[in-house]
């Protein structure tokens, strides 16, 4: 097989984690991955102090033009922003460097994860300026929102688009500001690759939409570099 033909026989998917501390980043790449690969648990200092680079084949994860192509996820999960023991400096270092080790020219696709049950406040909008100076206003042009917990919608009764219809004030505006929408995960279920196939179904949506193009960095000078952090 020669190297066009075996580029077409495979799709490459690679996507960044963004969100608070605690809000279900590892859970959200174990759904992805369907693995248990990120440590991910309940925990007051947050679990995930540096990145960490997890990979899979899917084979024959869809069909094109009558041949089967394998996914090749490769998943960056970073540490919680704004982050209770590391300085945001620090945070935005080590997602920067991160993401610029693991792909080459920027991810294809940003999961950004807001618990679906809690108010997005303050933390929400340092949040929202932290993808911004990663990567400039072309964040949300790759960006999908995915609201975890979404059980806790369910347990409570209420349909989930209701539920997103009621939103008002930060969270409200962040919906409407983001092109490609969002997608509710459950973390906890234990089929975890049934949980994750319509959630990167819709990533690589996103990333068709794009024509594949990835996100690029902002440039290193606007990013803290070594010395200046604390
Ligand atoms: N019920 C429920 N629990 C979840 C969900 N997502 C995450 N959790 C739980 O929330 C806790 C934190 O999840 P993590 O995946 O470690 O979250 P994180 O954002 O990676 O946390 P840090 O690395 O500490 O920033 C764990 O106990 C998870 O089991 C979800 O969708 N539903
Ligand atoms: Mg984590």
């Amino acid at each position: 097989m020669g190297t066009d033909e075996a580029e077409l026989q495979t799709l490459a998917l690679d996507v960044l984690l963004l969100g608070a501390p605690q809000s279900g980043k590892s859970a959200t790449g174990n759904v992805l991955l369907g693995s248990r690969d990120f440590p991910s648990s309940l925990s007051l200092a947050g679990v995930t102090r540096e990145c960490q680079l997890h990979r899979r084949v899917f084979p024959g994860f869809l069909r094109r033009r009558g041949e089967e192509v394998a996914l090749h996820l490769r998943v960056l999960d970073t540490p919680g922003y704004p982050g209770c023991l590391l300085s945001p400096e620090r945070v935005k270092q080590a997602v920067a460097e991160g993401a610029e080790q693991a792909f080459a020219g920027g991810p294809h696709v940003v999961a950004l994860v807001v618990r679906a049950d809690v108010p997005f406040c303050e933390d929400g909008h340092q949040l929202l300026r932290f993808a911004e100076e990663l990567f400039g206003p072309g964040w949300k042009s790759h960006t999908l929102l995915v609201l975890s917990h979404a059980g806790r919608v369910d347990q409570a009764g209420i349909d989930r688009e209701e539920y997103l219809r009621q939103s008002s004030g930060p969270f409200h505006t962040l919906l409407a500001s983001l092109e490609h929408g969002y997608h509710f995960v459950e973390n906890s279920v234990p089929w975890l690759q049934t949980e994750g196939r319509t959630l990167l179904e819709k990533l690589l949506l996103v990333t068709r939409r794009n024509r594949y193009r990835r996100l690029q960095l902002s440039a290193s000078d606007s990013l803290p570099s070594k010395g200046t952090v604390r």
